[in-house]
């Protein structure tokens, strides 16, 4: 008696050229859907993580400020500009501590703007040959958020024109404001703003 294998047949006999096109289709919506997804994560994570440094710069930068100006002399703040106008630069001495019953003065500090590269100086002795000069921020946008150069107060805070960093004194206190702008990964802005007022710890004159 003679065998003869036969091939087996119906829905176990493998994929048709059908089948294997329909899930060939199938696997490329999913890998287009599932790519698209991946996108959407990742531009959400790099926005917020723009946002996310350029608040804690933002941030840090004001607390390194407001820490310099609250060890002032409020006498030796040059200039000492009041609403509604305000300033870029600040230049005080700080109290060094007290030697032979005498409060000493530390030599001549400057905070200030450099408008072209958007960055935020410290330094000291300015204008001395041996001047040391740290950079605190490269992001400081041109005006305070919301503030255009057109003689008016856009933003409704009191100063007209103010820059990306202002100064504005009261008595012994300083109000600093401070606007921060980069871009994320997309190209779309983003900004940081933020404000403090200090005082002034130290009155009087300062040691020639
Ligand atoms: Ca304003
Ligand atoms: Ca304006």
């Amino acid at each position: 008696m003679r065998c003869t294998r036969q091939r087996p047949s119906g829905p176990s006999s493998g994929f048709t050229a059908l089948e294997m096109s329909l899930a060939i289709a199938l696997l490329a919506i999913v890998a287009v859907k599932a790519f698209g997804a991946l996108q959407r994560v990742n531009s959400a994570t790099g926005a917020s993580t723009s946002w996310v440094v350029v608040e804690d710069q933002a941030r840090r930068v004001l607390q390194q400020i407001g820490y310099a100006v609250m060890g002032a002399n409020r006498e030796t703040l040059v200039p000492d500009s009041e609403a509604p106008l305000s300033m870029e630069d600040l230049t005080f001495q700080v109290n060094l501590g007290i030697q032979d019953g005498e409060v000493v003065w530390g030599d001549p500090e400057q905070i200030s703007l450099d408008e072209l590269r958007g960055a935020v100086f410290w330094s000291d002795t300015p204008g001395a040959a041996q001047q040391r000069r740290i950079v605190w921020t490269k992001l400081v946008a041109p005006f305070l958020e919301g503030e255009l150069p057109n003689g008016m107060d856009d933003n409704g805070n009191g100063l007209i024109d103010e820059k990306g960093l202002s100064f504005v004194v009261d008595r012994n206190a300083v109000t600093i404001r401070l606007t921060l702008i980069d871009t994320d990964k997309d190209g779309n802005a983003v900004t940081q703003t933020v404000q403090t007022t200090v005082t002034c710890r130290n009155i009087g004159e300062p040691t020639p």
